[in-house]
């Protein structure tokens, strides 16, 4: 079992696209280990991002980043990582497989709405960034009708 980061972005919680994106990860079978919402500071924006801080667009995703509330989930399954960023679909919506949520709802680079941990060392270490408080330990009854 992999888990994975995922975080809405603020232009999907002030687009109203909260539900209809979370839905995804729940009706795919993912099983939700944390979730909460925030309006990120710039350091744990800068934290996030660190990898892109040379990059021309690193200060305006900072600024977009922490410019309102985001919603951030743990979601935990087989191959939970790759799995979730199929649903996200290519950074650029314009580009995007239509099916996958920034496909469906997306039309650009910067507000493409949802991020997704890219391999198990950035998800290890976003998830510890995001949930310093650790992650929710449950039995999904409905995980014994996902898997065989
Ligand atoms: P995240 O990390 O948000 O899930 O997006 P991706 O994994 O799909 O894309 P990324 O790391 O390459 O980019 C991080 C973030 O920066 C924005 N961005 C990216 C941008 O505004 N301009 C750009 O040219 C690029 C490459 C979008 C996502």
């Amino acid at each position: 079992m992999q888990t994975t980061y995922v975080m809405i972005k603020p232009d999907g919680v002030q687009r109203g696209l909260v539900g209809e994106i979370l839905g995804r990860f729940e009706r795919k079978g993912l099983k939700l280990v944390g979730m909460k919402s925030m309006v990120p500071t710039e350091e744990i924006a800068r934290t996030h991002y660190d990898v892109h801080k040379e990059r021309p667009f690193f200060p305006g995703l900072i600024k977009f980043v922490t410019s309102g509330p985001v919603v951030c989930m743990a979601w935990q399954g087989k191959d939970a990582i790759s799995v979730a960023r199929k649903l996200i679909g290519a950074t650029n919506g314009r580009e995007a497989d239509p099916g996958t949520i920034r496909g469906d709802f997306g039309m650009d680079m910067g507000y493409n709405m949802i991020h997704g941990s890219d391999a198990p060392e950035t998800a290890e270490f976003e998830l510890g960034l995001w949930f310093p408080e650790g992650l929710m330990e449950w039995n999904n009854t409905m995980g014994t009708w996902v898997y065989e």
